[in-house]
């Protein structure tokens, strides 16, 4: 057997790493000219390479460690559930203390009559779970041609072939296919799309695109609509104050189920525990994932409210995963709930830290490459622009440029990511005031060198608008 050192030279690292190890969302050739950036340790909202080098993480991992890296106490729960019973599944009317103390828990937490949840170990399998269980819902309901789900182009729910057929990235569509019966209206976006438009006429417009879908579709067959409180992996898109409401509006008077994808957005991340109350609505269903365990387990699941679980109960519900429920993971997400609430993350992430990264964020619209800059609690983004006053986009292929300031970030030791040329950040919620002032500082020198590095390679050129 091959012995691998941790401590091996980077170079050798990268090389086993390219030679059988296949990553996602990346084109592995190009991977393996340049060799994976290997992390070895992590503590706080700082990771640390083999090379040494200490990286702010602007991205609290993918979203999700809500509660920053090194926290004993997770990894101690993680031990002891190990012990006392590392695995038994939640099958053939059996559970365990775990799953029963996260559930009452979540139950707790969650807005309104949301009090029953699904687990699954992801938020692809959450709505995977999701898509079965509206459905299932409609057909108990004695409305089986009930089967559409809309959703919105640019929203990000998942990988699995269901979970991406909900979602609306063309790229994955393209590679796999989707599923029947998913419709997507577009997205919220008012400074990419919003035109002339204020952007309260345009949230109002883009949200009258679910009633005009329901119509044209036929109400009596739409099971539901599915939807991120603010667009995470689509580029950290706030919708305008008008949007929600009108899609609740809709939603009511339809009597569609609001799916809530709550993955990015649950567990503080906007300074609520839960986006939709940040937006101030009130979902059928929530997806979980991520911030649940601070990503020190995978878990996620789908949290119903009364009336969705008093009907897939009344029928046996043919769906489950081998770890539903896993009971290490349970431990663990009870014990992160147990942090965020107790050491009070959340609120300080509402009330002291979140307004602190927000005054700071806001300012980065002075640097003259940044044509807006929004956030939310801890999510935020900034778009890139040649001409801000023309909201332009630039002429090159999108993304040329955001990976351009990426590429200066992680030069500067600070993970910030691009979505085409929209630059976002999404820390850990235990970032301190001294490190937002770290985060922005290592932002502006990024977009300073992204900038001379785009005047000296002739890229500061508007394209059109779209
Ligand atoms: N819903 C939302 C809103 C998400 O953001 C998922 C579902 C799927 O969760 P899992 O656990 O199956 O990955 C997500 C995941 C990115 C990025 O690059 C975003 C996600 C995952 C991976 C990368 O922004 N979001």
């Amino acid at each position: 057997m091959t012995f691998i050192s941790p401590n091996a030279p980077t170079a050798e690292l990268q090389a086993l790493d390219s030679a059988h190890h296949v990553h996602p969302f990346t084109h592995g050739n190009e991977l393996a000219k340049k060799g994976a950036r290997v992390i070895t340790r992590a503590e706080g909202s700082w990771l640390t390479d083999s090379e040494g080098e200490r990286i702010l993480d602007g991205m609290a991992g993918l979203w999700c460690v809500n509660v920053g890296y090194g926290r004993k106490e997770l990894a101690a729960a993680a031990a002891r559930q190990m012990e006392e019973l590392p695995y038994y599944n939640t099958f053939f009317q059996t559970t365990h203390v775990p799953a029963i103390q996260l559930s009452a828990r979540l139950a707790e937490l969650a807005p309104g009559d949301l009090n029953h949840v699904f687990y699954a170990s992801s938020g692809s399998e959450a709505n995977d779970t999701n898509i079965r269980l509206v459905r299932t819902y409609w057909a108990e309901k004695g409305q089986p041609e009930r089967k559409v789900i809309i959703s919105r182009w640019n929203a990000y729910h998942g990988s699995s072939v269901g979970s991406a057929s909900l979602g609306g990235m063309k790229g994955m569509h393209g590679q796999g296919g989707v599923i029947p019966d998913v419709h997507h209206i577009d997205q919220p976006h008012w400074w990419a799309e919003g035109g002339d438009m204020s952007p309260e006429e345009f949230g109002l417009e883009r949200a009258r695109q679910l009633e005009a879908a329901i119509e044209e579709i036929g109400p009596e067959k739409v099971a539901a609509f599915i939807a991120e409180p603010i667009q995470g992996a689509g580029g950290v898109i706030i919708p305008p104050a008008s949007y929600w409401p009108e899609i609740q509006r809709i939603v009511d008077k339809y009597g569609i189920l609001l799916i809530a994808d709550e993955v990015i957005c649950g567990f503080g991340r906007t300074g609520n525990w839960f986006g939709s109350q940040t937006m101030g609505i009130t979902p059928h269903i929530m997806t979980i994932a991520k911030g649940l365990s601070s990503g020190y387990q995978p878990i996620g699941g789908s949290v119903l409210c009364d009336e969705v679980a008093e009907v897939i109960a009344s029928t046996e519900f043919n769906h489950g995963y081998t770890y539903s429920g896993h009971p290490v993971a349970c431990a663990v997400a009870l014990e992160n709930l147990r942090i965020l609430d107790e050491e009070n993350i959340v609120t300080r992430v509402r009330e002291e830290t979140g307004p602190y990264l927000k005054e700071k964020f806001e300012s980065l619209t002075d640097h003259p490459l940044v044509g807006e800059a929004k956030i939310a609690g801890f999510m935020g983004s900034i778009a890139l622009t040649p001409d801000k006053a023309a909201r332009a986009p630039f002429a090159s292929e999108a993304g040329t440029v955001g990976y351009i300031c990426r590429e200066r970030c992680f030069a500067n030791n600070l993970v910030m990511r691009h979505v085409g040329d929209r630059m976002i950040i999404s820390p850990p919620l235990v970032l301190t005031k001294a490190e937002i002032d770290t985060l922005i500082e290592r932002a502006w020198t990024s977009l300073d060198e992204c900038h001379a590095a785009l005047k000296s390679e002739g890229l500061m050129v508007a394209g059109q608008r779209g």
